[in-house]
């Protein structure tokens, strides 16, 4: 894989580099992305009926049971290359922050120590009604009901038309307004106001970096853009940015 020299400068010179990820930074340790034909769960089920405030009130045994099983799905996989070069990236620049829209933890579980969720976390729960979290539910109850309050449970993720986490966001705005170099990787940048985080580091004039096997309209924002699988190119980058330290 060839690079652009003056990119490999760029990330040399970097003190603070934020990744931005999406679904397809976990495509490579087997869970679907939302997007993609044939493959993306919203090929398969319709985000009207699973994804929203509205779905979960009308029929929560529905939306909880589809949740338990990506629950499983995420349990039985592991990180992958590009998960594990983003960690290897902390040992060769300052600061490294990873934004993610991913709620599948992986990021964590691959050893990333600065992690912000934009969309929550699959494995956390709360409370539909009074809001709050829920560290232990009942196994026997489908959806399982708040302790506090008697209120349905429902998982810790951003459905549409709901306000993203008030501090994850904050602190992606930070984050963004500090970095050097700001990496895209993985997403259709289709879902706001997350894709918002990206143009606004192009308007800010970082470098901003894009990885995907796809095009998106990202492309066109992006000073460089790497055609591929995440858990091809971001190891082959750390290679030809860092020889000897990577
Ligand atoms: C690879 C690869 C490999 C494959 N390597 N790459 C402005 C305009 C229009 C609409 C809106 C707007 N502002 C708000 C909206 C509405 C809505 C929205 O954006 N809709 C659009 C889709 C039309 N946004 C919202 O509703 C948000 N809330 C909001 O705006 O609230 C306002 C508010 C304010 C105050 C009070 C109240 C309300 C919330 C959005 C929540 C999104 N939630 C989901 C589900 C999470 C839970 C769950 O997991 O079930 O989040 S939807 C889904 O999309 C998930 C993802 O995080 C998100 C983004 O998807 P992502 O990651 O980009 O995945 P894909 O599949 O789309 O793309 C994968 C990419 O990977 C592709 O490009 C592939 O090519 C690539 N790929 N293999 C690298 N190996």
């Amino acid at each position: 894989m060839h690079f652009d020299p003056e990119l490999l400068e760029k990330l040399r010179a970097a003190r603070r580099i934020t990744i931005f990820t999406g679904a397809g930074v976990s495509a490579e340790s087997g869970i679907p992305t939302f997007r993609d034909a044939q493959t993306g769960l919203w090929a398969q089920f319709r985000a009207e009926d699973l994804a929203t405030p509205e779905a979960f009130r009308r029929d929560p045994v529905t939306v909880w049971n589809w949740y338990a099983w990506r629950r499983k799905l995420i349990r039985d996989v592991l990180p992958n290359p590009a998960h594990l070069a983003i960690v290897q990236l902390e040992r060769l620049v300052e600061h490294v922050i990873v934004i993610t829209q991913n709620v599948d933890g992986l990021h964590q579980r691959a050893g990333s120590s600065d992690v912000i969720e934009l969309h929550g976390n699959l494995l956390d729960n709360l409370c539909s009604e009074c809001r709050r979290s829920v560290a232990e539910i009942k196994d026997d109850e489908v959806p399982p009901t708040c302790p506090y309050c008697g209120g349905l449970v429902r998982p810790g993720v951003v459905w549409f038309g709901e306000a993203l986490p008030a501090q994850a966001w904050e602190r992606a705005a930070e984050a963004m307004d500090a970095t050097d170099v700001f990496f895209c990787v993985g997403t259709s940048s289709l879902v706001e106001p997350a894709a918002s985080l990206p143009r606004h580091a192009r308007a800010c004039g970082k470098t901003v970096i894009q990885i995907n096997p796809e095009v998106t309209s990202h492309d066109e924002i992006a000073q460089y853009v790497l055609r591929g699988k995440a858990g091809e190119v971001l190891p082959a980058l750390l290679r030809a940015a860092w020889p000897s330290g990577s």
